[in-house]
């Protein structure tokens, strides 16, 4: 089976938990020097860095949670300073509130090497021409996909978040072999294509999808429908995104680059640790991170791990593919939606009524669709005009607040 880093990715377990140990000790001791935030969390715990020695001591640290990066926007989690950073990103803010990620020269690094891993886990080589048909602009993971692809040296063609009918013809007419996007977006092309009567004309083998969770029934619709083997991809913005795991030929599960990221489970409700099969919540610690160091990080999704060797050959860590969260966000098309953001955007728009419900219309077991009613308070004059003019009103802000197309009724 190919493998980008065949040295790290075939470590036997005894080995990598060495690492992992030695790793840890750099990053708690560089998270104490270097951010407030974490020193003032182990005072509060009455930890000193010298207790934290190996993973299994790494559970007396309390969780870190994305209110706490929230809380410490803009650079108050970041462990150096700004001139070590060269970039800055934004993710599109969640609860309305932002946060911004630092990365180094180094950090950037890694990442790429980790989308790389993926890449030729799945089978991706340099003379592919890989479709990247995710946002550029606002999608941090766009980038990495670029970066990954020119480590190996395939092709990639940026096509960002052209419609479906510039997507199926720039794969026709570049002959791209590799489709990158969410598992909806890959759905909705092969919908425009068989409207079109245009189904057997693409070059593509392999399709690598993620950002939201998508069944193994979704898996057949894709394959069949595109004539390609399609793969999970998993990542978390505020860790790296994407690349934190990801499946490989097998399809058995998506391997955790645990070299770069300690992963456990836990019990979401009273932060238990749970055993090896058990499933719970995934929480992340990355090992390597320099710029934007994350103990114990909380991701709210839901999944078990596997260390049983893979038939690949690799020894990294498995989780399951994630189909439920442990927290009240909404996947929709790859965005994240809390209910928390919509309450807060409705409840700025004058008119309407303070109750409002939600339905996710589903595709292919993925949701497709949120359908948001709210009721004109009774002040509003019920003259059509109005409902029509509130109408655009409520679509604009929560369009421009969710960075999603949402339907609206009144
Ligand atoms: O969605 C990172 C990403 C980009 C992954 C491209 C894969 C491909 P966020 O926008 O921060 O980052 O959303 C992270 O999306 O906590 C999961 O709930 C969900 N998610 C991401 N990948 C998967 C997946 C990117 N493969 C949140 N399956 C995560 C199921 C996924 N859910």
């Amino acid at each position: 089976m190919a493998m980008f880093n065949p040295e790290t990715e075939t470590l036997n377990r005894r080995e990598l938990l060495d690492f992992q140990n030695e790793r840890l000790g750099i990053l708690i001791n560089h998270a104490y020097a270097n951010v407030r935030f974490y020193r003032n969390k182990f005072d509060a715990a009455g930890l000193n860095p010298d207790d934290i020695k190996t993973l299994e001591d790494l559970k007396k640290i309390p969780f870190t949670t994305r209110e706490d990066l929230v809380s410490n926007y803009p650079y108050g989690m970041f462990a150096v300073p700004l001139r070590d950073v060269v970039r800055l990103q934004f993710p599109l803010g969640h609860y309305g509130n932002p946060i911004v990620i630092g990365y180094t020269r180094e950090d950037l690094k890694i990442w790429r090497e980790l989308v790389a891993r993926i890449m030729v886990g799945v089978g991706i080589t340099e003379h592919d021409i890989i479709q990247v048909a995710f946002n550029y602009g606002l999608f941090m993971g766009a980038f990495r996909f670029n970066q990954g692809a020119e480590l190996i040296g395939a092709a990639v063609v940026p096509a960002s978040v052209a419609p479906a009918d510039v997507q199926i013809r720039i794969m026709r007419d570049f002959k791209s072999t590799v489709l990158v996007s969410t598992p909806s977006f890959a759905l909705h092309i092969i919908e425009t294509m068989r409207a079109r009567g245009k189904t057997k004309e693409l070059s593509l083998k392999i399709g690598l999808f993620g950002a939201e969770p998508w069944p193994e029934s979704a898996r057949g619709i894709i394959e069949e429908g595109l004539g390609i083997k399609a793969y999970d991809i998993y990542g978390v913005t505020e860790l790296i995104e994407p690349g934190v795991s990801g499946e490989c030929t097998e399809k058995a599960g998506l391997h955790i680059f645990e070299d770069h990221f300690f992963p456990e489970i836990i019990d979401p409700i009273t932060g238990r640790s749970l055993k090896e099969g058990e499933e719970g919540e995934l929480v992340l610690t990355s090992l390597t991170t320099s710029a934007y160091p994350l103990i114990r990080y909380r991701t709210h999704d839901r999944t078990a791990l596997c260390t049983k060797p893979c038939a690949c050959g690799r020894t990294l860590v498995r989780m399951n593919r994630i189909s439920k969260r442990t927290d009240r966000m909404i996947s929709v098309r790859g965005i994240n939606v809390f209910p928390e953001m919509i309450t807060e955007v409705l409840s700025g728009i004058e008119g309407i009524g303070p109750e409002y419900s939600l339905e996710i219309k589903q595709k292919a077991g993925m949701n497709d669709q949120l359908i948001i009613r709210v009721s004109p308070s009774p002040d509003l004059a019920q003259a059509a005009e109005d409902t029509a003019t509130l109408h655009g009103k409520v679509q604009s802000a929560l369009r421009k607040a969710l960075g999603l197309r949402v339907q609206v009724d009144i």
